[in-house]
């Protein structure tokens, strides 16, 4: 394990995204949940580094550029521009923003292909098959549609090509890789992709080619300048470049000093193979060592339909938050999709409702009314008492104490829509507790210390809550905290890596006695259903 300034180290990865079109929801579906769990790992007080980036070779995004008569460059370079805005949007923390068409990125992918070159795992072949290009993939016949079509890209023909490439010997690995999997079960997850991955691995592995001739927008094979390395081998290094320090000499050694292996590579189930399978072997032969973990996590559909611009049915996730904030785009996604499965994103019947729900109805006005009882019944303070003073009767007590442990537990295994579902049931049982206590009727019949027990116990809840969902809502977390009177940042990185506040935070019963709290007002406004501004 690494330590740093005796702190765990925690790199993770999104898919650096193709720059072929503005993006999808789908990438920010995977750099929210990534930007969850960097922030999670950084409540903890490890050293977080969260990458992501743009994958910006390849024909896909040749064509792209020319359809809009654009030098490549400039083309992407607006791209990438649309993708940095979507993530200050969506409030993404990410360390590292990795471009594939840097010169750095140059330098790593020309030092690592050599290695490569040396282990004596690169050969000159004739591919023949079928490609997609909008997979950037050669497609064996029994995987497409009638009419030779791509499942994943169905409104284009895959292409017929029979020339000269580059290959990487990954039959080699065969072995090497059934025992890595067989040895680190955890490698890849969740099960059922673990499973996919082992079927695949089973039926024999064949090399891949790792160039291609006749395009020119991608770095040169380094020994064969007429060829073009192969996208995909060029864009799983992007992830070793953006580990440099701005100020490093790029090379592998700096590259790879610091914060390799990667902890955690997220992705979609799309691009398990290249991640899986090529990614690992490719390491193998560069002699270095792997990334702990791949995830794969399941695909987004539109009112039950895939998402395609064909179908016109594309979300675009900035006008999705424009109209309804970050945090809002961010729950919905975590608590609404058990991370791993396929999920559905319905605006009118699901989006909305369970937004109104469970953050409007449930936490929202849990605090709005218990601050203002307290200030009504407390003197605007936190009733002076800690959470020892409280009955180990207390239903709020029971729930929370052992929260923080569970929520902590869902958040490593990435069960982002448990730890959604564990903060509920302590915020709903907190509405119900309330009503049946009636701290009104106890305040009239002149009973301050069962007014005083009952409004600590809820407004302590509705901190730990805050404190939880923190990760997911950052925005409202700090809206919560602000009202009970705490100056904590949740967005300020450096506030958050200690380790010490974990520990105290995410236990019921620390919420300060007679801390002055702030002024009561909505943590998250009942959502309408807006008409998209486009
Ligand atoms: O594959 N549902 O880039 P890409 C959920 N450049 N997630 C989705 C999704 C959907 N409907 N559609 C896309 C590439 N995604 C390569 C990666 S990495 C070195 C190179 C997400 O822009 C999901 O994370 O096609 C998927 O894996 C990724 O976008 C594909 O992004």
């Amino acid at each position: 394990m690494n330590y740093i300034d005796n702190k765990k180290t925690f790199a993770l990865t999104t898919p650096l995204y193709y720059v072929n079109d503005i993006p999808h929801i789908g990438s920010a579906y995977t750099t929210i949940a990534a930007d969850v769990v960097a922030r999670y790992q950084r409540m903890r007080g490890n050293s977080v580094l969260l990458i992501t980036g743009n994958d910006e070779h390849g024909q896909k995004i040749q064509r792209a550029a020319e359809a809009r008569g654009l030098p490549p460059q400039v083309h992407c370079d607006e791209i990438v521009a649309g993708f940095e805005k979507l993530w200050q949007k969506l409030n993404i923390q990410y360390d590292r923003f990795s471009r594939t068409t840097a010169n750095r990125h140059h330098a790593i992918v020309k030092e690592f292909f050599h290695r490569v070159w040396d282990a004596g795992d690169i050969y000159l072949s004739q591919q023949k098959g079928l490609y997609c290009v909008g997979c950037e993939e050669f497609k064996e016949e029994r995987e497409l549609l009638e009419g030779k079509r791509c499942p994943l890209h169905p409104n284009k023909e895959v292409e017929w090509r029979d020339e000269e490439n580059y290959f990487f010997r990954l039959s080699k690995y065969q072995t090497q890789l059934e025992k890595l999997y067989q040895e680190r079960p955890d490698f890849i997850q969740p099960e059922t992709r673990r499973n996919e991955v082992l079927n695949f691995v089973g039926q024999g592995l064949q090399d891949f080619s790792i160039s291609r001739v006749n395009l020119d927008w991608g770095f040169p094979i380094p020994t064969d300048p007429k060829h073009t390395i192969y996208v995909w081998f060029d864009a799983l290094l992007g992830y070793v470049t953006a580990l440099l320090e701005p100020e490093d000499e790029p090379t592998l050694e700096n590259a790879l000093a610091k914060w390799w292996p990667i902890n955690l590579h997220l992705i979609g189930k799309d691009i398990l193979r290249f991640h899986a399978v090529y990614w690992p072997a490719m390491l193998m032969s560069a002699k270095i060592s792997l990334p702990e973990k791949v995830f794969g996590h399941g695909f987004l559909t539109k009112d039950g339909q895939k998402i395609s611009k064909t179908l016109g049915n594309t979300i675009d996730p900035i006008d999705l938050v424009d109209r309804y904030g970050a945090d809002a785009v961010r729950y919905y996604f975590m608590k609404e999709i058990e991370f791993g499965k396929d999920g559905d994103f319905n605006e009118k019947n699901r989006f909305i409702p369970i937004l109104n729900a469970d953050l409007a109805n449930d936490l929202g006005n849990l605090l709005n009314r218990t601050l203002k009882m307290a200030y009504k019944y407390c003197g605007g303070e936190v009733p002076n008492l800690t959470g020892a003073d409280i009955s180990p009767e207390n239903p709020l007590k029971t729930i929370g104490l052992p929260l923080g442990t569970q929520v902590a537990q869902a958040y490593e295994n990435l069960a982002f829509s448990n730890a959604c579902e564990a903060v509920l049931n302590l915020i709903r049982t907190g509405n119900k507790y309330i009503d049946e206590q009636a701290p009104w009727t106890l305040y009239k019949q002149g009973n301050q210390p069962a007014v005083e027990e009952v409004l600590y116990s809820v407004l302590e809840s509705v901190r730990l809550a805050a404190y939880l969902l923190s990760p997911i809502i950052p925005g409202i977390s700090n809206n919560i905290y602000q009202q009970l009177g705490f100056r904590t940042n949740f967005d300020d990185k450096t506030q958050l890596s200690n380790t010490a506040n974990f520990s105290t935070s995410a236990s019921w019963g620390t919420l300060p006695g007679k801390q002055k709290l702030g002024e009561p007002h909505p943590v998250f406004q009942k959502l309408e259903f807006s008409e998209t501004s486009s």
